[in-house]
């Protein structure tokens, strides 16, 4: 009757605490930075602002991240924007600026255990000597990072558990040892070094040949290792970390990449952190690697907010098992599984409590933005995991089980399916294709909701801004710098609060392409094509930019935000010039004339953008009518202001309204 011999074979696993066991497991993390990922995050209203953070960081709600690693800000663009650094200058000093030490402590007010990392992509101009190097004068260096970790301490109660050298850039091995020795004398021995957030080699060969090196390096962070580390690495015996991952847009092969990873960094790679590029995707969706992040909070505006299915693939994990546990060994609840998919088990530190996960993600359903994912094919399966030795007696699991779907809504999330019993020390599952179970003796675990998240809105038109309401030092919203550094100055004047770029020299960079000696800051919507501009400019005559300007169809941002075209409308106060060009590096002057302006004073500039024509304004009066060029030429864009090239310049009274 049936043509089909049906065998229920069921393929074994021991899960043993056996001598010898595997690593410590050091958490799962996200990282805020590399750069200006969380940009629009902090002016959500504060209602959803606790949400999304509870949703990050409240142990037990959500993702429940257990390390937060931040961008030391460096002046730089470092992918979705600049982040400001500590230090403009030598002589300045400052801890007000930007945003991550308000996210710093954010996390540390929800979970008091998460772990802090720090990392600079770049440098003030000062710190690499203006020969963009930051290995010129390493006590300088060093210098410059231990005041950062010393700042957070002091001014924020921030304790950095983790410290790197550059992101992705080149190390140096006498830079790393007087980075730990210049922190040991300041007494911060505790903070471990990252070395060296970039490939295996040559690090992993280094410190196989330099005792002194091995002896400052407490671990191997690297970026991308799909899952793989070297012989070399793991014969150093330093804990191996992928101190960056996932960069892979947040829909359900996104969460496929991310649960696959998370498993098996540790079961190939013996890796026992991963953390997530980025934290939160809260930068606009024009920018690089849109919503490549745990969840996306691009627009505060409205207050809408997603929480994608990235955020329960990491609870799976991070509610269920803490850093200090530890993993079981290979062959002992760490492995692949036979018909795809992999298993890791791990143990509380006072070996009490077992947590093991699983994760069957297919090929096509898990791929992350890099490396490439080599083929490879998952089938359903029955599995028989058997708990010997210590864990033998256990009698039930909680199970907490994900599916995640790929036609239209139908996934199911970090879903409480109760307990499991535990026959004659064997668990039976029958495991489909991409899935997540986690079967463990803890019976914590909670999966966080929030009803009524406000629907998405546009970006709101008209808007202004006279940066009254800010505090001195912070950073203007949603006006998201690319190049330069903007923060709010408070003046005695009539103008009362002001924005100021503070860059005055082309910084160490992290970004290969950097090489116009330009800043610009973008805002709205990219969308807009017809829009109508105006701000309050000035020049000084000390340190100052030689030319300011406000722009519109603003084409592009990050690494690249060099090579922005649009409309772009300058002022050169000492040359008595305005000029308009189609492109940021004034390479396509569109018009230009010599007005009378001058250095210290303030100037209203007005740029509307209508029916094919850029029409210029200068405290209220027309100074230009043009024809816009066509395609190719961007028809639409973000508008922005900014500086001819690195200097001081001020800003004020920003406004927008559509072209009517
Ligand atoms: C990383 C950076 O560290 C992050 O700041 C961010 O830019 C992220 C975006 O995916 O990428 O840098 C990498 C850039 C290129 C590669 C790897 C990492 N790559 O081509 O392998």
């Amino acid at each position: 009757f049936n043509n089909f011999c049906l065998v229920f074979s069921s393929e074994l696993y021991t899960v043993d605490y056996i001598k010898d066991g595997g690593r410590r497991y050091d958490g799962i993390g996200g990282l805020s930075g590399g750069g200006a990922t969380s940009k629009l995050l902090v002016n959500y209203p504060p209602k959803q602002r606790d949400q999304i953070l509870d949703y990050l960081f409240k142990p037990g709600f959500g993702a429940s991240l257990q390390i937060l690693k931040v961008e030391i800000g460096g002046d730089a663009q470092s992918t979705d924007g600049t982040e400001a650094s500590h230090m403009h200058y030598s002589w300045d000093e400052n801890y007000q600026r930007g945003y991550e030490w308000w996210l710093l402590t954010e996390a540390k007010k929800r979970n008091p255990d998460i772990l802090l990392y720090c990392l600079p992509w770049a440098f003030p101009a000062w710190v690499g000597d203006g020969k963009r190097n930051p290995y010129n004068n390493p006590q300088r260096t060093a210098t410059y990072i231990i005041k950062y970790i010393q700042g957070a301490k002091k001014y924020y109660n921030l304790t950095m558990n983790y410290v790197g050298i550059w992101n992705e850039r080149q190390y140096d091995i006498k830079y790393i040892k007087v980075l730990r020795s210049m922190s040991d004398e300041a007494g911060l021995n505790d903070v471990k070094i990252v070395a060296a957030d970039g490939l295996w080699e040559p690090i992993s060969l280094d410190i196989t040949l330099d005792a002194a090196l091995a002896e400052a390096v407490d671990i191997i962070g690297v970026h991308y290792p799909g899952t793989k580390s070297t012989d070399a690495a793991v014969k150093t015996n330093k804990t191996l970390w992928s101190s960056e991952d996932y960069s892979t847009f947040n829909d359900n092969i996104g969460a496929g990449c991310w649960a696959r990873i998370l498993n098996q960094n540790y079961v190939n790679g013996y890796m026992t952190s991963t953390i997530s590029w980025n934290l939160i995707a809260s930068y606009y969706e024009a920018l690089p690697f849109k919503r490549d992040g745990l969840m996306t909070a691009d627009s505060p505006w409205s207050g809408y907010y997603s929480v994608d299915s990235t955020i329960w693939m990491t609870a799976h994990t991070t509610q269920f098992v803490y850093p200090g546990w530890k993993y079981l060994a290979h062959g002992y609840g760490v492995t692949t599984l036979k018909h795809g998919g992999s298993m890791v088990s791990l143990v509380s530190s006072d070996s009490t409590q077992l947590t093991i996960v699983i994760e069957t993600m297919s090929h096509n359903h898990s791929k992350c933005i890099r490396p490439a994912l080599p083929d490879y094919t998952v089938t359903p399966q029955n599995i028989s995991i058997k708990l010997a030795g210590h864990f033998s007696t256990l009698f039930e699991v909680q199970v907490r089980y994900s599916k995640l779907g790929f036609d239209g809504d139908d996934s199911i999330l970090f879903k409480d399916v109760g307990s499991m019993p535990v026959i004659k020390g064997t668990i039976n599952l029958s495991l489909g294709v991409d899935e997540v179970y986690t079967l463990t003796t803890l019976k914590t675990g909670n999966k966080g909701n929030v009803t009524q998240i406000p629907n998405k809105k546009p970006f709101p038109l008209p808007y202004s801004d006279n940066f009254e309401a800010y505090t001195q030092f912070s950073e203007p919203y949603n006006l998201a710098q690319q190049t330069g550094a903007y923060e709010i100055l408070t003046t005695t004047t009539s103008h009362g609060n002001i924005i100021r770029q503070m860059v005055t020299d082309f910084p160490c960079a992290w970004c290969q392409a950097e090489n116009v000696n330009s800043s610009i800051n973008v805002i709205g919507n990219h969308s807009w094509s017809d829009i109508y501009v105006e701000a309050d400019t000035r020049i000084g005559s000390v340190n100052a930019s030689s030319g300011v300007f406000i722009a519109a169809r603003i084409d592009k941002g990050g690494c690249n935000a060099f090579a922005a075209q649009g409309i772009y409308y300058f002022l050169f106060p000492t040359q008595g010039k305005l000029v308009v060009t189609g492109d940021l590096a004034r390479t396509q002057t569109l018009y230009q004339t010599g007005v009378k302006i001058t250095v210290d004073t303030w100037y209203k500039q007005g740029l509307l953008i209508k029916d094919g024509y850029a029409v210029g304004t200068l405290n209220g009066a027309v100074q230009f009518n043009i024809s816009l060029p066509g395609s190719p030429s961007p028809q639409n864009g973000f508008v922005g202001l900014g500086t001819a090239d690195y200097g001081l310049a001020d800003f004020d009274n920003l406004k927008i309204t559509d072209s009517t």
